[in-house]
Protein backbone atom coordinates (compact mmCIF):
# COMPACT_ATOMS: atom_id res chain seq x y z
CA UNK A 1 0.00 0.00 0.00
CA UNK A 2 1.45 3.45 -0.83
CA UNK A 3 1.26 6.07 2.14
CA UNK A 4 2.39 8.85 0.47
CA UNK A 5 1.29 10.48 -2.82
CA UNK A 6 4.55 11.32 -4.31
CA UNK A 7 6.00 7.74 -3.58
CA UNK A 8 2.93 6.53 -6.01
CA UNK A 9 3.85 9.45 -8.31
CA UNK A 10 6.94 8.41 -9.00
CA UNK A 11 6.42 4.61 -9.58
CA UNK A 12 3.42 5.40 -11.69
CA UNK A 13 4.94 7.49 -13.95
CA UNK A 14 7.86 4.74 -14.39
CA UNK A 15 5.17 2.03 -14.62
CA UNK A 16 2.87 3.65 -16.63
CA UNK A 17 5.88 4.81 -19.17
CA UNK A 18 7.01 0.69 -19.70
CA UNK A 19 3.46 0.28 -20.68
CA UNK A 20 3.07 2.97 -23.01
CA UNK A 21 6.53 1.85 -24.69
CA UNK A 22 4.78 -1.77 -24.85
CA UNK A 23 2.02 -0.52 -26.64
CA UNK A 24 3.79 1.36 -29.24
CA UNK A 25 5.09 -1.44 -29.93
CA UNK A 26 1.87 -2.96 -31.34
CA UNK A 27 0.57 -2.82 -34.79
CA UNK A 28 -2.89 -2.52 -36.17
CA UNK A 29 -2.69 -6.20 -38.15
CA UNK A 30 -1.28 -7.86 -34.23
CA UNK A 31 -4.34 -6.40 -32.49
CA UNK A 32 -6.64 -9.40 -32.90
CA UNK A 33 -4.23 -11.84 -31.99
CA UNK A 34 -6.13 -14.04 -29.32
CA UNK A 35 -5.00 -15.62 -26.46
CA UNK A 36 -6.86 -18.83 -27.71
CA UNK A 37 -9.89 -18.88 -30.25
CA UNK A 38 -13.07 -17.50 -29.39
CA UNK A 39 -10.91 -15.24 -25.85
CA UNK A 40 -9.29 -11.75 -25.30
CA UNK A 41 -7.52 -10.89 -28.20
CA UNK A 42 -4.00 -8.06 -28.08
CA UNK A 43 -6.16 -5.75 -28.95
CA UNK A 44 -9.22 -6.01 -26.20
CA UNK A 45 -6.46 -6.32 -23.67
CA UNK A 46 -4.51 -2.97 -24.52
CA UNK A 47 -7.80 -1.72 -24.28
CA UNK A 48 -8.87 -2.86 -20.84
CA UNK A 49 -5.73 -1.19 -19.59
CA UNK A 50 -7.15 1.87 -21.12
CA UNK A 51 -10.42 1.56 -19.88
CA UNK A 52 -10.14 0.03 -16.37
CA UNK A 53 -8.37 2.99 -15.02
CA UNK A 54 -11.69 4.26 -14.69
CA UNK A 55 -12.84 2.13 -12.44
CA UNK A 56 -10.87 4.76 -9.91
CA UNK A 57 -13.47 6.84 -10.26
CA UNK A 58 -15.17 5.05 -7.81
CA UNK A 59 -12.80 6.01 -5.15
CA UNK A 60 -13.62 9.33 -5.35
CA UNK A 61 -11.41 10.65 -7.70
CA UNK A 62 -13.07 12.75 -11.06
CA UNK A 63 -10.65 12.69 -14.36
CA UNK A 64 -12.45 12.39 -17.58
CA UNK A 65 -13.29 9.15 -19.47
CA UNK A 66 -11.37 7.42 -22.08
CA UNK A 67 -12.62 8.68 -25.79
CA UNK A 68 -14.45 5.91 -27.89
CA UNK A 69 -16.41 2.69 -26.46
CA UNK A 70 -16.10 -0.62 -24.97
CA UNK A 71 -14.95 -2.18 -27.96
CA UNK A 72 -12.01 -2.47 -28.69
CA UNK A 73 -10.53 -0.19 -31.42
CA UNK A 74 -8.79 -0.98 -34.53
CA UNK A 75 -5.84 1.57 -34.29
CA UNK A 76 -2.79 0.89 -32.20
CA UNK A 77 -2.18 4.06 -32.02
CA UNK A 78 -5.16 5.70 -30.75
CA UNK A 79 -5.26 2.79 -27.94
CA UNK A 80 -1.35 4.24 -27.12
CA UNK A 81 -2.06 7.74 -27.03
CA UNK A 82 -5.34 7.52 -25.40
CA UNK A 83 -3.31 5.23 -22.75
CA UNK A 84 -1.12 8.40 -22.38
CA UNK A 85 -3.63 10.98 -21.77
CA UNK A 86 -5.76 8.59 -18.92
CA UNK A 87 -2.57 8.07 -17.00
CA UNK A 88 -1.86 11.57 -17.12
CA UNK A 89 -4.95 12.13 -16.11
CA UNK A 90 -5.14 9.41 -13.06
CA UNK A 91 -2.33 11.17 -11.70
CA UNK A 92 -3.10 15.10 -11.90
CA UNK A 93 -6.57 13.31 -10.49
CA UNK A 94 -4.42 11.38 -7.45
CA UNK A 95 -2.22 15.09 -6.87
CA UNK A 96 -4.81 17.09 -6.69
CA UNK A 97 -7.94 16.07 -5.36
CA UNK A 98 -5.50 13.68 -2.40
CA UNK A 99 -2.95 14.13 -0.30
CA UNK A 100 -1.39 11.66 2.42
CA UNK A 101 -4.10 11.52 4.30
CA UNK A 102 -6.49 10.25 1.85
CA UNK A 103 -4.47 6.97 1.24
CA UNK A 104 -5.39 6.04 4.46
CA UNK A 105 -9.34 6.54 4.03
CA UNK A 106 -10.95 3.62 2.81
CA UNK A 107 -14.35 3.19 0.28
CA UNK A 108 -16.13 0.00 0.07
CA UNK A 109 -15.47 -1.95 -2.70
CA UNK A 110 -17.87 -5.42 -3.66
CA UNK A 111 -18.68 -5.08 -0.04
CA UNK A 112 -14.89 -5.29 1.11
CA UNK A 113 -13.11 -1.65 2.80
CA UNK A 114 -10.22 -0.69 0.65
CA UNK A 115 -7.92 1.72 1.92
CA UNK A 116 -6.62 3.78 -1.12
CA UNK A 117 -3.18 3.54 -0.50
CA UNK A 118 -4.16 -0.15 -1.07
CA UNK A 119 -6.43 0.39 -4.22
CA UNK A 120 -3.69 2.19 -5.86
CA UNK A 121 -0.97 -0.58 -5.49
CA UNK A 122 -4.11 -2.65 -6.85
CA UNK A 123 -4.21 -0.55 -9.65
CA UNK A 124 -0.11 -0.85 -11.00
CA UNK A 125 -0.44 -4.78 -10.42
CA UNK A 126 -3.56 -5.18 -12.49
CA UNK A 127 -1.58 -2.69 -14.68
CA UNK A 128 1.10 -5.53 -14.64
CA UNK A 129 -0.61 -8.55 -14.81
CA UNK A 130 -2.32 -7.48 -18.11
CA UNK A 131 0.85 -6.36 -19.63
CA UNK A 132 2.93 -9.44 -19.04
CA UNK A 133 -0.13 -11.27 -20.74
CA UNK A 134 0.19 -8.75 -23.83
CA UNK A 135 4.27 -9.30 -23.96
CA UNK A 136 3.53 -13.11 -24.55
CA UNK A 137 0.92 -12.45 -27.41
CA UNK A 138 2.97 -10.20 -28.92
CA UNK A 139 5.31 -12.63 -29.61
CA UNK A 140 3.23 -14.79 -30.81
CA UNK A 141 2.20 -11.97 -33.32
CA UNK A 142 5.78 -11.45 -34.34
CA UNK A 143 6.60 -8.33 -32.58
CA UNK A 144 9.43 -6.88 -31.66
CA UNK A 145 8.95 -6.62 -27.49
CA UNK A 146 10.68 -4.12 -25.89
CA UNK A 147 12.34 -4.33 -22.39
CA UNK A 148 10.49 -4.05 -19.33
CA UNK A 149 11.65 -5.09 -16.20
CA UNK A 150 15.11 -5.47 -18.17
CA UNK A 151 16.01 -6.75 -21.43
CA UNK A 152 13.48 -9.28 -23.36
CA UNK A 153 14.96 -12.12 -25.49
CA UNK A 154 14.97 -10.17 -28.34
CA UNK A 155 17.03 -7.14 -26.94
CA UNK A 156 19.24 -10.40 -25.99
CA UNK A 157 19.49 -11.96 -29.07
CA UNK A 158 19.99 -7.99 -30.66
CA UNK A 159 23.27 -7.31 -28.39
CA UNK A 160 24.79 -11.12 -29.81
CA UNK A 161 23.96 -12.53 -26.13
CA UNK A 162 22.86 -15.86 -25.93
CA UNK A 163 19.26 -15.29 -23.57
CA UNK A 164 18.88 -16.89 -20.43
CA UNK A 165 16.29 -20.04 -20.96
NI1 LIG B 1 -8.35 -6.89 -15.72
Amino acid sequence: MFTKIEDFAAEWTSEAEITATVLDALTDDSLGQEVIEGRRTLGQIAWHLVRSLHFMTSLGLAFEAPSGGEEAPDSAAFIASEYRRITKNVLNAVRTQWNDESLRESVMIQEEAWLNGSSLRYTIMHQAHHRGQMTVLMHQAGLRVPDVYGPTYDTWVEKGIAPLV
